[in-house]
């Protein structure tokens, strides 16, 4: 894989890659996810809510720090969280877990959003409790533009630009300021109907993909819910730009894409007991890979790895990895 420190596609006059201290900068909306304690389909709705819930630290960009953070990334999170238990959670998790929070703001007005998971024919389903979350009313004065100067990876999501107008803005400046200072840029399209419609996310993804994205990550459900064909190879031909295209494709593995070769992984059969937040396990797997220039083939490998161990256990963080354990994973893959 190129080495993130080559400059083809990086404006002249940047800072080098090795000087900018900051790996990963994720932009979005944390949550906390509440989990039944018995996953229990067929019960009636108020036994069902006898079940005690346990909480879980979610939300995809979120996920995706504390994923490379453990792999050993330097990782920032810019967000904004309610002055509310769930708020002083995640500050808390955040610090102890290595991640910078200068650019967390907190807001007194607005709460820090959740979600409940409950199972339909043995999928996960989230309902959620976001709308006017803190996040969704991040003040784009409270972070200086400039500050991406110090990073290699600004990454972001199309939740991170649902959540609000205002959200949606600022992720739009930040992608070009981030573009614009040799940064690189990636993007998960994590659509959400919830949040928006599919023709409106379609209309701004066909948009700022090709201006911006470096890294574009999807996965094959999303390409044929926007109307982007339903084989991988349609991707790059329907939205050139970025340099990487990651499809994620669920139980049966992932399509890689960069210019110049393509990469088709299975996933590996390990005993999945929740596959929320896999996909992001995914790209911070990717991402780590790619900061430290390892070949395609392997960072394609190595970010399956860290995909299937989260799903060896409930909610994205339970089995997050550490980097040893994954190169213990592949050593003796299942
Ligand atoms: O990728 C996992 C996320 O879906 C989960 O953590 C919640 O961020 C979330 C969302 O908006 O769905």
């Amino acid at each position: 894989m190129r080495s993130a420190k080559s400059s083809r596609n990086l404006p002249s006059g940047q800072l080098p890659w090795a000087t900018r201290p900051i790996d990963i900068l994720s932009y979005g909306e944390p949550l906390v996810g509440f989990y039944p304690l018995q996953v229990a389909e067929n019960l009636k709705p108020e036994t069902k809510m006898k079940n005690p819930w346990i909480a879980t630290w979610g939300g995809d960009t979120s996920n995706i720090i504390l994923a490379a953070s453990k792999l050993g990334l330097s990782c920032a999170y810019l967000t904004r969280v309610g002055e509310d238990p769930f708020g002083e959670g995640f500050l808390s998790l955040w610090k102890s877990s290595g991640i910078l929070t200068d650019f967390v703001q907190r807001d007194s007005d607005h709460r820090t959003g959740l979600y409940f998971v409950s199972f339909q024919n043995e999928k996960h389903v989230l309902t959620y409790y976001r709308k006017d979350s803190a996040a969704s009313h991040i003040d784009p004065e409270g972070f200086g533009l400039t500050n991406l100067s110090s990073v290699k990876i600004f990454h972001l999501s199309g939740i991170s630009l649902a959540i609000s107008e205002k959200a949606r803005e600022f992720g739009i400046a930040l992608m070009k300021a981030a573009r614009e200072q040799g940064a690189f840029v990636s993007f998960d399209t994590n659509f959400r109907p919830s949040l928006w419609n599919k023709g409106q996310a379609r209309k701004l993804f066909e948009q700022i993909i090709p201006a911006y994205v470096h890294i574009l990550a999807t996965t094959d459900e999303e390409m044929e819910l926007l109307g982007w064909g339903d084989t991988p190879e349609a991707l790059p031909v329907r939205l050139p730009g970025p340099e990487y295209y990651l499809i994620k494709q669920g139980e049966r593995g992932v399509y890689v894409r960069s210019p110049i070769e393509k990469v088709i992984h299975p996933a590996f059969p390990v005993p999945v007991v929740d596959t929320v937040g896999a996909g992001d396990a995914f790209d911070a797997g990717f991402l780590r890979a790619f900061l430290h220039s390892v070949p395609l083939k392997e960072a394609v490998r190595y970010a399956s790895a860290v995909a299937a161990l989260v799903c060896t256990g409930q909610g994205p963080l339970e089995k997050q990895p550490t980097h040893q354990e994954v190169e213990a994973f592949l050593m003796n893959p299942p």
